[in-house]
Order: structure tokens, then C-alpha cells, then sequence
């Protein structure tokens, strides 16, 4: 089946799931929107992060979108079930993933969980691994400064390092041998967050294992993609293009990275 894929977030940290889709789904084509002038969502209400989310799911279905991946952590929290109650097609979320593969890594069954203040609030990773495992002993920690720093671009040098391990340091106390990173922007920082937690600890990232999954559920539903052209994938962004498009060409192992502006309602 030869239509796209769409992929939703707050703005543009989910192209680090779309980087691992285009890794593990090369043939698949993509239509992804970031709600970039609504950016952030991980401090906003969850009633807000809704109907954001909704707005998004409606514009990319009205594409004509086959399957849909909320690659934001924090939307996913409050709006995967309405969506893959109320949806035709496929809904996944980063969150299942994630919390799956945590299952996997872990060998003491102690996991800690780093996110957006919206995500740690919504328990959802806590329900998430312990509907797939009971006894886990589950530490959750907000990590509010984590997305500026990103988005600041000052994520490499000795002010960087310092900020992962003063954010980090309430985990000292806890136990765990498993680390999963609840958003989208932490993958950029793995290093600097594998540094301050130790080399011993399994980091799981949530967009490896959201593009693994995608892939699974296009393969058992039978509808991935079989045109032999090469696909188009299309980026729209609710607030500026050219800060949008130069990230995302930064991002991406794209050529052209074709941009819209969209908006919501
Ligand atoms: N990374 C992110 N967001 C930004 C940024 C960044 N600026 C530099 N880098 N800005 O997220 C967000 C501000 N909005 C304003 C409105 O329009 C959209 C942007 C993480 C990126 C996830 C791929 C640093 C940077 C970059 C390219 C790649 C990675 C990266 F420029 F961290
Ligand atoms: N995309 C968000 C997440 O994964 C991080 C940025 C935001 O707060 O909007 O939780």
C-alpha cells in the first residue's frame, strides 16, 4: 500500500524518529507535522496537548495517511488512546516501544525513566512497563532544562556535561541498570547522559524502537509500501519554515527537504 506514513510531534524533535523511520523504513514515504508554534508541550495541560494532537491527527488522515506514529512523548501520553479508539487506521505512540525494550534490556527489573515534566506526571511509561511486567521498580524524573539545552544548540561543550549531571543527579539515589530516554530530544544528548550515568547502564531511546515497531505492524497488517520510485516525503510546521527546514536538512540524510507551512484548527 503506497500511502504514507504520518508522523506527528510538538515541534521539530521528532525527527529523530523520523531519522531512525528512514533507517529502518527506507521505502517508506513520510508526512510528518510539528506543531512548531506551539511548541513545547511538556509544561502545557493535558486537555491543551489533546486537542493539539487531535488537530494534527485530522490534517495528516485528511492526507490520507495508512498508519500514524506520535513521536512526541508527551502527546502520546494524553492522546494515543482517544486516537486509536476513534482511528481507521493504525496509531502507535513512542511510549509502548520504549517501555518494551526496557523490558528486554533490563536484567534486575530496575528502570528509570527521564522525560518532559507532562510525560513523568501522566505515569504513563510507569503503566506502560508495568502492564508488561509487574514487579518492575520504575523511577521517573522530569528533566525540565533538557529540551532548551538542545534546542539552545550549546549541547557539546563542559556547560552541557554539567547541566545533564545536575539534572540527572536526583537519580543518584536510585536503582536501576536501564535508562529510558521519554523524549525526543534526549537521543541528541545520549552521550553526554550515558556519561553521567554510567557506562553500565542500557540507554533505550524511544525513536529506535518507535521505527522498529512501525515496521512490525506494516509488515502484519500487510500494507507496507511497494512502488519501486523512490518516496517524497513531505514536512509541514505550524510556525517558521526556514528555522524548520534548516534543522530538519541538518537532521536528515535528505537532499531537499520539502516544507509547508500548515495550520490547525
Ligand atoms: N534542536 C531542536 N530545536 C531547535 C535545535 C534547535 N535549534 C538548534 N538545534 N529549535 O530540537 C527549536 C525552535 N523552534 C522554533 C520554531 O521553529 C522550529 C524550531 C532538537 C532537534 C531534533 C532533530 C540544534 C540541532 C539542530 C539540528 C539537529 C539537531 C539539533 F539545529 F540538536
Ligand atoms: N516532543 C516532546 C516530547 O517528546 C518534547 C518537546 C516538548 O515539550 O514539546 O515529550
Amino acid at each position: 500500500m503506497n500511502a504514507p506514513i504520518g508522523v506527528i510531534d510538538s515541534g521539530v524533535g521528532g525527527l529523530t524518529v523520523v531519522k531512525e523511520m528512514l533507517h529502518y523504513l527506507p521505502n517508506e514515504e513520510i508526512y510528518y507535522i510539528g506543531d512548531t508554534a506551539r511548541c513545547p508541550y511538556g509544561p502545557r495541560t493535558p486537555q491543551e496537548v489533546v486537542k493539539f494532537t487531535w488537530q494534527m491527527a485530522d490534517k495528516l488522515v485528511e492526507m490520507g495517511i495508512k498508519m500514524l506514529v506520535i513521536a512526541c512523548n508527551t502527546a502520546t501520553c494524553v492522546a494515543l488512546e482517544s486516537l486509536q479508539k476513534h482511528s481507521k487506521i493504525p496509531v502507535i505512540g513512542v511510549i509502548n516501544a520504549g517501555a518494551q525494550a526496557a523490558i528486554k534490556a533490563t536484567e534486575t527489573h530496575d528502570i528509570a525513566v527521564i522525560a518532559t515534566a507532562g510525560t513523568v506526571k501522566s505515569a504513563a511509561y510507569e503503566n506502560a512497563i508495568a502492564s508488561l511486567y509487574s514487579s518492575s521498580n520504575i523511577t521517573s524524573l522530569a528533566c525540565p532544562p533538557l529540551v532548551p539545552l538542545v534546542e539552545s544548540g550549546e549541547y557539546m561543550g563542559d556547560f552541557a556535561f554539567d547541566l545533564v549531571k545536575t539534572s540527572l543527579q536526583p537519580l543518584k539515589k536510585a536503582r536501576f541498570d536501564t535508562l529510558i530516554l521519554g523524549c525526543t530530544h534526549y537521543p541528541i544528548i545520549k552521550d553526554l547522559i550515558q556519561k553521567a550515568v554510567g557506562e553500565q547502564v542500557h540507554i533505550v531511546s524511544s525513536a529506535t524502537e518507535t521505527a522498529k515497531q512501525t515496521l512490525e505492524i506494516l509488515k502484519f497488517q500487510g500494507i507496507e509500501r511497494t512502488a519501486k520510485e523512490s518516496p517524497h516525503h513531505k514536512f509541514f510546521a505550524t510556525g517558521s519554515l526556514p528555522i524548520f527546514k534548516e534543522i530538519a536538512t541538518n537532521w536528515l540524510p535528505l537532499e531537499q527537504v520539502d516544507a509547508a507551512r500548515v495550520t490547525l484548527k
